[in-house]
Order: structure tokens, then sequence, then C-alpha cells
């Protein structure tokens, strides 16, 4: 694939002023990531039963799809949200586990065939092609069940008022349930193969994708005792990144390439999928990530540079090529 040079893809709208924060260049983000990452990597080793633990398959299973080279957005995410709001990674680290692990739970689920039916998830093969069916629903089951674990438990969270975990645990249930990222899953489902206009797309990718999103900017900084209006701010700068999210999403699946992906292209077509591309086109899809993106950077205006993370996150979902 040729890569996309930000300047194509970010077109006419994402502007000067949108550029990486001075000071907080893509080595520095480079930095930021590989440092919070090895933190949530520990952190969810150590939450998980070791593969030896009985039983053996399933918590193979369970470490084979969460262990497989996913990005971690939603974790980071959930740190530099709570950081934007003047907190420290090891308040969140429990909860940016938890987000990962219902986010590895959809993906496992996802690709099964009664869903995507899809054999490849991260360059390898899927939790069902490895395990079989059954073992995949469970392992993603447990995987869910592991993060509403993490979450009931306020020796996770020391530092954290009991009834402030209540409150951010029953966001993360509603996000993860039936009028968010589930019922978002059942319409995108519904919709195959039918016409779709810009509002039912957008309704899909704001519950399907875009909450998940959303709690991940907002629970952390929550967790940290972050005001209404900080937390409002962070709320709109998720749901645009969120659309930029999906969007790219979309673009990779028709013009990415399957080596960097680390899984088949095409699929959306093929399965008649409501995707951005479908509906809006190739360009007039990238105008819309490339003016989300400028939309997020400018509702974080509020924020000193403590969350220049989240002003490149934004850049770096816009021109990501996997
Ligand atoms: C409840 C089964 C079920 C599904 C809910 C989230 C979801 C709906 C399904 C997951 C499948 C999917 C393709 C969702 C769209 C969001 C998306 C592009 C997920 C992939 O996320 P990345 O790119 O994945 O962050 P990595 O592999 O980096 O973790």
């Amino acid at each position: 694939m040729r890569k996309r040079g930000s300047e194509e893809l970010q077109g006419k709208t994402v502007t000067a002023r949108h550029k990486m924060p001075a000071g907080f260049g893509p080595s520095a983000l480079k930095s930021y990531l590989d440092e919070r990452l090895a933190r949530v990597n520990a952190y969810l080793d150590g939450c998980l039963p070791e593969e030896s633990r009985t039983p053996e398959t399933l918590h193979r299973a369970m470490r084979y799809s969460l262990f497989s080279g996913g990005k971690r957005i939603r974790p980071v995410l959930v740190i530099a949200g709570a950081e934007a709001v003047g907190g420290k990674s090891d308040q969140v680290l429990g909860l940016a586990a938890a987000l990962e692990l219902i986010h590895t739970y959809t993906l496992i689920h996802d690709d099964l065939p009664a869903l995507d039916n899809d054999d490849y998830r991260r360059g390898r093969l899927t939790c069902h092609k490895v395990f079989g069916e059954a073992v995949a629903l469970l392992a993603g089951d447990a995987l869910l069940t592991k993060a509403f674990e993490l979450l009931s438990n306020p020796k996770e969270f020391p530092s954290v008022p009991p009834e402030r975990l209540l409150d951010v645990a029953g966001q993360i249930a509603r996000t993860a349930g039936s009028t968010c990222l589930v019922g978002g899953q059942v319409v995108d489902l519904e919709s195959e193969g039918k016409q779709v206009d810009l509002p039912l797309l957008e309704y899909i990718h704001v519950n399907k994708t875009g909450g998940l999103i959303v709690t991940s900017v907002t629970a952390g900084a929550r967790l940290c005792g972050a005001e209404q209006q900080s937390l409002r701010a962070l709320a709109r700068y998720g749901e645009c990144i969120g659309l930029v999210f999906q969007i790219t999403d979309d673009l990779l699946d028709v013009i990415g390439d399957r080596e960097t992906l680390g899984k088949n292209t095409g699929g959306d077509r093929v399965r008649g999928k409501a995707t951005y591309p479908a509906v809006l086109g190739i360009s007039e899809s990238r105008s819309r990530a490339g003016e989300l993106t400028g939309m997020a950077i400018d509702h974080l205006a509020a924020f000193d540079e403590r969350a220049d993370p989240l002003r490149a996150l934004a850049l770096f979902l816009h021109d990501r090529d996997r």
C-alpha cells in the first residue's frame, strides 16, 4: 500500500494549528506510548490466570487474544484522560486493563462465524480458528467478566473513593451493554446488505465503536475526580476521535495493506456493511475524518500541556495505517 502521508489524509481541514503539539512530536509520543503500554501489559499479565491454571485451554485462549499485538488504544486513552486532569497512570491501571479486556472480548466474539466470520486478527489466526468456537465464545465471556471483577475490587483502586468507583463501573457497564456497544453491533448486523444513510451509519459507529472510546477518555479522568466541565470537554473530544477511528478503520478496509493491518481487507464490501466510504465515498470520508480530528483537538482548548498526549493521539488515530 502506498503510505498515506499525513498531509494527504488530513486534507483541507486539519490545519497547521492542529499539528503535533510543540515539544510533543512523534518520538515523544512513541516514548509516551511505550512507557504506558509496558505498564498496562504488565498489569494485564498479572491479573489473568496463568496458562497452566485449570482449565488450561480457556486460559490459553484468553491470553492468546489479549497478548496478540493490539494497539491498546483504549488503555492509553484512559491514562491520557486521567493525566490531562492531573491524575497519575498508577491510579487508573485497573481501569485501563478492564477496558482492554472488554475490547478484546468484543473482537473475539465479532470474529466468530455467527458474526463476521474472520480467520485473521492482529496478524494471527482468530481465537476460534485456534481453539474452536466454543472455547473462543467462553474466552470472550471470561474476559468480560474479568473486567468487572477488577472494577468491583476497591483494592485495585486504593486512592479512589468506593462510590466513585461504583459510578465508573456503572458507566462502563452501560457502555458495554444493549443501549451502546452490543446494541450498535446488532443494528450493524441488521443493516448488512441494506441502503444505509449517514444518520444510521453514525448511530452504528457512535454506539458500536465510539462509546468505548468516549468512556475510555472520560472514565480515567472521572476516577481521578475531574470536574464536570472537564469531563464534558473530554467526552466531546472522545466522540470526535471515536468517529475518526471508525472512518479510518473503514478506509483501511478499502485502501489499507493486508500485511500491515494483520487481517484481510475488503470484507466490509463483501458483507454489504454500512461504512463511511460506502455512504460518503473515499474523498468525503477523508475530509470528514480531518474535520473531526480538528474538532477533537479544539475541544481540548481549555486544557494545558498535560493534554498534549490526547492532542497527539487524535492525530495518530487519524494517520494510522493499522
Ligand atoms: C459485543 C461482539 C460484540 C461486538 C460489539 C466493538 C464491536 C461491537 C465489535 C468489534 C469489532 C469491530 C471491528 C469493531 C469496530 C471497532 C474496531 C475497529 C475495533 C478494532 O479496534 P483496534 O483497531 O484493534 O483498536 P486492536 O487490534 O489494535 O486492539
